[in-house]
């Protein structure tokens, strides 16, 4: 990981902080902020001044001990003095100092007289009405400080994109009724299209005399205004939800545009291109010996780097600068290329709709085909099929599939994976299928090594198509079971099978990383909804996305193949 000058910044932070707490010298603790303040401000990365070897003291406020320590935290990322710091009594205080209203001699005075050093101390003892007892607080500050740690606590946890996407649409609606206002949009990583965001960036540009701050903050489901600036806000939502406004000019409209969708690496990589041309790049605009020389439009800032357009979810620096450089920039797939969807369960195990009702909604979308994957017998809460009734479904897909016109409904099955590997059922009922999907759904914690065998057996065997949600996550709720999914994307393709991107937007299971990891290896992926209701078909925009941030085209994704082809990809011997 490289070092970014907030990181920095955030170690010299802390730093001063807990020297505070120590009543260490009050211009050493100045000195450490100033230097946290001067290089969060730089309009460059400071580690490349460290690999060039340049005269880190030519920096205002920093001397031969910061340089030393600049450089220790750009070559290893952490910083030695700090570790020390926090090992000494009172080390872990300066979290207390993230509370709003609690400078270094609220902080100590709590320490010295009720023992607190953790944030859980400190809500505990606030709930036992403890805080109020201490001198120099008040009923008024302890109901202030459990309101800052219960916001804390929502806050920490990060927004799922679906969650995030529902709280964004009326509130860009209502922005968008203020008259004045000319262009809205959101950037960060909602505009990246990540899995969760952390919060929400909202960019305007305005007429002239325009208050869209004040409005702003006005929003009905605002719960907290944070920061209530001339052309800037960060308000919470009633959902716990931070929104960030950004009122700017039309001129810089595709700078701020830019610097604001991030990533924040590769914003840094970008200006570092533009800085060996002579140029300067930031949320303004591209400038040259301070002219403006670009800063409309995202277009025109690439092109001053000389770079074609990179779309948002695209930019987290994994090699989309290199490959803009050299006009190999993926032609990232769309909805619009999928023609079919192969998993989806109706209500003969745990869906909600029939065969015909999820084929004709399917039909509606302009899809050429789906495939019907019910669970297998060991998913009793499922109502799993065993092989008898499998083989009565079969034949009733084949009845459906004669009446039905215009799109062609594949006989399929998600088969459980059982401990040792097995699947849940016979090779004689899986082989009179089109497709078979196979998954782990109970056994979680296996060691790596057993869970790695247990999916690799089970992708071995011929009559297996797809793994489905590989890795079992699902968004914060449970992690990733353990497994080496490099050996498993290498037996899929050594065995003709593919693995899944499920777009249940809480699984999203490949994730983009994996993605881009299948494609280099050339293993191809499908991207399917697993529905469990006509609704449930839609989720597949969120699998695009994710599939979109782990670069892949059409040529990498099975179902975004006509029937022909994807059958040839079926036919496994
Ligand atoms: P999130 O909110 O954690 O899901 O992630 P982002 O990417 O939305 O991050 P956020 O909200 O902190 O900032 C929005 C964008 O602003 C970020 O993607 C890039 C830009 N940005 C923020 N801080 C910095 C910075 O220190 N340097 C640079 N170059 N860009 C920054
Ligand atoms: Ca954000
Ligand atoms: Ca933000």
């Amino acid at each position: 990981m490289p070092v970014h000058n907030t990181d920095i910044e955030e170690i010299f932070k802390e730093v001063a902080d807990l020297l505070e707490l120590q009543d260490a010298n009050p211009f050493r603790v100045r000195a450490y902020r100033n230097a946290a303040r001067t290089i969060a401000s730089l309009p460059y990365s400071i580690i490349d001044l460290v690999e060039k070897d340049k005269d880190l003291t030519e920096l205002p406020g920093i001397g031969e001990d910061l340089a030393d320590k600049i450089r220790e935290i750009c070559r290893t990322g952490t910083l030695k003095f700090l570790k020390k710091l926090e090992s000494e009594e009172g080390g872990s205080l300066h979290t207390l100092m993230g509370i709003p209203g609690l400078g270094p001699k609220k902080v100590k005075a709590l320490h010295q007289t009720l023992g607190i050093e953790t944030l859980q101390e400190l809500a505990e003892a606030a709930q036992q009405g403890k805080i109020g007892t201490v001198q120099g607080f008040g009923e008024k500050s302890e109901a202030n400080i459990l309101k800052e740690l219960n916001r804390l606590k929502e806050r920490s946890g990060r927004t799922p994109y679906p969650v995030a996407c529902q709280l964004a649409a009326p509130l860009i609606k209502y922005l968008k009724q203020k008259s004045g206002v000319k262009q809205i949009q959101i950037a960060g990583s909602f505009r990246r299209a990540k899995e969760t965001v952390g919060d929400l960036d909202i960019l305007a540009s305005c007429t002239r005399g325009t208050d869209l701050v004040t409005y702003f903050v006005h929003y009905e489901e605002v719960d907290d205004v944070i920061s209530e600036g001339k052309s800037r806000s960060t308000v919470i939502l009633k959902s716990g939800l931070q929104v960030d406004l950004r009122v700017i000019p039309a001129v810089s409209w595709g700078a701020g545009l830019f610097y604001f969708t991030g990533s924040k690496a590769h914003n840094i990589a970008i200006r570092k291109l533009a800085l060996k041309k002579g140029l300067k790049v930031n949320e303004y605009g591209v400038f040259k010996n301070d002219k403006r020389i670009a800063g409309k439009s995202e277009e025109e800032m690439y092109a001053q780097v000389d770079l074609p357009y990179i779309v948002p979810e695209l930019r987290e620096n994994r090699g989309e600068i290199k490959a803009a450089a050299e006009g190999k920039l993926p032609k990232l797939i769309t909805l619009d290329d999928i023609h079919g969807d192969l998993h989806m369960h109706t209500k003969k195990s745990d869906g909600q709709h029939s065969i015909s009702q999820m084929a004709e909604a399917a039909r509606e979308k302009g899809y050429e085909y789906i495939a019907i994957t019910e669970h297998s017998q060991h998913v009793r809460i499922a109502r799993g099929l065993d092989a008898k009734t499998l083989e009565r479904h079969i034949e009733e897909i084949n009845t459906i599939n004669n009446q039905i016109d215009g799109i062609e409904i594949l006989k399929g099955i998600e088969v459980d994976i059982l401990e040792d590997g097995s699947l849940d059922l016979p090779d004689e009922i899986l082989k009179a299928l089109d497709i078979v999907i196979c998954a782990v759904h109970y056994l979680f914690d296996l060691p790596e090594e057993q869970q790695t065998r247990r999916i690799i057996k089970a992708l071995e065997n011929p009559f297996v198509n797809i793994l489905a949600h590989p890795t079992g996550r699902v968004i914060g709720e449970r992690d990733p079971y353990q497994v080496d999914m490099k050996e498993i994307m290498k037996t899929a393709k050594e065995n003709n099978a593919f693995l899944e991107l499920n777009s249940y937007p809480y699984r999203l299971d490949l994730n983009d990383t994996y993605c881009k990891m299948a494609k280099e290896m050339g293993l191809k992926i499908a991207i399917n909804s697993d529905a469990h209701s006509i609704d449930g078909l839609d989720n597949l925009s969120f699998g695009i996305q994710q599939a979109r941030r782990g670069w892949l085209e059409v040529k990498d994704v099975i179902n975004a193949q006509n029937l022909e082809s994807l059958k040839r990809l079926l036919r496994k011997r």
